[in-house]
């Protein structure tokens, strides 16, 4: 046993306790919201935390709040915080926290555990679960505090992994005893740690520079690629001028649309397969060469050669799926401002030839596209209501855009414009079901704007519960249901004639409106692109928590959206 516990109570003025410390440690490091689920150990710990001034937002379910707390740490560049009970809510948690980690965002996921003697030798207690051995392969750090006194240090240590260099998911293991350990109040406030410059700035070598100009230099038809990493990094105005002083195309991965509009003159987002196939010369900024590119090689990427220039923080990611001809490692923010520094006022600008036949593409697409989505048909179609949902992200380009479906994603990804940075927040790097409504949480809490949330109706029904969290906080944001009765599709059909219905169907005619009622908020059950519009400004402008059904044809959507290629086949099933 420690010191700590043989102090004399009669001086209990001058003690504080674990609850206390991780308290003060997380204000001291400006961490103020708590996303979370009550329980053992933890209850009183979020009731402390809420009386010490912490913002504690409760959820119905911890991966939710998983998700809310990553999407924070993306939207502040500081660990949104997750807080939950030991195995299962860890475990439900830990979904969030892999989530975080493989898109990059900082974030803690703060559990407590049960007693170490008796987990350690599996006797069965209370919830039993190693549960920093389970978290460790899952995230980019974890630690367990035993001391109070290490409550300080544990929690630098875990700010620092999170945010520093490529940002991730951090687990810190708080075990149930820890929180009632008590020691001198003095000391323990010398133990807190304020972690000074967290994310320290990665300057790129000169070398990687010049490399990184004198390949772009030679480029006769170049592309920039700004993936959430150059989001993320929040150095928005040194991207802005690097895209224009350059004159080169920009492609803007999804969580990258608005950092700078999609209606820019350079943005080449409605001609996406033109410039992969035609460019010569690709410069990704915080954006990897992972599925969503196609890994840089194969039909997408056509037959023409090409050279890539890469710009991102960890320089494990160079060369990942092909050669990266001039790496340039460090954090976006500098790496841009450094290749700005050294562009003189004699640079090039890229050829009218090609930025001309990016835009002519770019304008046939628009054009193309532009009367599909002024249809005003009953039953919906995609197009005609996001054709709505476009114009008043339009006319309100300030507000959160969340989305997550399979055709209400990709649709809406191509047709819905964004105008300014971080303001669409997606299924991001795993294509992840489930981010809804604890992104809308997260996003009206951390930037007080209005949220619009698009959601296909399987997407909403994986996190569709927190809409009671929406209401009992009274958050400004209006859901939009893609109801088409299923996943992809709701026409499919059994084909054994049995009376199960096929695997990707719903109750048909569902109305989800009805369930955002039944918590006070208001619900709208909307059939044609005029009622929708209607429904939607209406939420926008009250901040009322609203749900809108949207009553989308059924046979409108196509299989897995935009990437059904996908899917598995094998020459049997083909035959049949
Ligand atoms: C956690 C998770 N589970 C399952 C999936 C597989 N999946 C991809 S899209 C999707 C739902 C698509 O249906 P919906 O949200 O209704 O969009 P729609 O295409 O019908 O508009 C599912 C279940 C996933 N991406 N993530
Ligand atoms: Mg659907």
């Amino acid at each position: 046993m420690s010191a700590v516990h043989s102090i004399d109570t009669s001086t209990e003025q001058d003690l504080t306790d674990g609850f206390h410390l991780i308290i003060d440690a997380l204000k001291l490091n400006g961490l103020n919201t708590i996303y979370g689920v009550p329980g053992i150990p933890i209850t009183d710990f979020g009731r402390m935390a809420q009386a010490e001034g912490i913002r504690v937002l409760s959820f119905r379910h911890e991966q939710a709040a998983g998700y809310a707390a990553s999407i924070a740490g993306y939207l502040t560049k500081k660990p949104g915080v997750c807080l939950t009970v030991s195995a299962p809510g860890f475990l439900n948690g830990l979904t969030a926290l892999a989530h975080a980690t493989t898109n990059c965002f900082p974030m803690i996921l703060i559990s407590g555990s049960s007693e170490r003697e008796i987990v350690d030798l599996q006797q069965g207690d209370y919830e039993e679960m190693d549960q920093l051995a389970i978290a460790k392969p899952l995230c980019k750090a974890a630690f367990r505090v035993l001391h109070a006194q290490d409550i300080g240090i544990g929690l630098a240590r875990a700010i620092r992994a999170a945010v520093s260099g490529r940002p991730g998911g951090v687990y810190l293991d708080l075990p149930a005893k820890l929180f009632g350990q008590v020691m001198n109040a003095e000391a323990g406030r010398k133990s807190l740690v304020k972690v000074i410059d967290a994310a320290p700035a990665q300057i790129p070598a000169p070398d990687s520079i010049k490399r990184a100009l004198d390949v772009l230099k030679s480029a006769k038809k170049p592309l920039i690629i700004l993936g959430k990493g150059a989001a993320y990094a929040q150095a928005d105005d040194a991207v802005k001028a690097l895209v224009e002083t350059s004159g080169i195309p920009f492609l803007p991965m999804s969580m990258a649309k608005g950092l700078l509009p999609d209606t820019h003159p350079q943005c080449a987002g409605a001609a996406r397969s033109t410039v992969l196939k035609d460019s010569d010369v690709v410069m990704l900024i915080g954006a990897r060469l992972n599925w969503l590119l196609s890994h840089g090689k194969g039909k997408a990427w056509g037959d023409a050669p090409k050279k890539f220039i890469q710009i991102d923080i960890e320089p494990k990611e160079m060369d990942s799926n092909v050669e990266i001809v001039a790496p340039v490692v460090g954090d976006i923010g500098s790496c841009v401002t450094a290749l700005l520094d050294a562009m003189d006022k004699s640079w090039t600008k890229a050829s009218a030839d090609w930025t001309g036949a990016v835009t002519k593409k770019r304008d046939e697409n628009v054009a193309k596209m532009a009367p599909k989505l002024m249809n005003n048909n009953s039953p919906m179609d995609y197009h005609g209501a996001l054709g709505v949902l476009r114009t008043i992200i339009a006319e309100r380009p300030d507000a959160m855009l969340v989305n997550e479906g399979a055709n209400t994603l990709d649709l809406a990804r191509g047709i819905v414009d964004m105008y300014q940075p971080r303001k669409r927040i997606d299924v991001g790097t795993w294509g992840i079901m489930g981010i809804g409504m604890g992104y809308c949480i997260a996003a009206a809490v951390e930037t007080g704007k209005p949220v619009l949330a698009i959601e296909g109706d399987s997407a909403f029904g994986f996190s569709g519960m927190e809409v009671e969290t929406i209401c009992r906080y009274n958050l400004p944001v209006c859901i939009v249901v893609f109801n088409n009765d299923g996943i992809y599709r709701g026409t499919d059909v059994n084909p054994t004639g049995g009376p199960d219905v096929a695997p990707t169907v719903f109750v048909k005619g569902s109305r989800y409106d009805m369930m955002m009622q039944a918590f006070g908020g208001v619900g709208v059950n909307a059939t044609s692109p005029d009622e929708l519009k209607r429904a939607v400004n209406e939420a926008m402008d009250s901040g009322k928590p609203t749900l809108i059904n949207a009553v989308i044809d059924p046979a409108a959507g196509s299989e897995s959206g935009r990437i059904g290629n996908l899917n598995p086949q094998s020459v049997l099933s083909k035959k049949k």
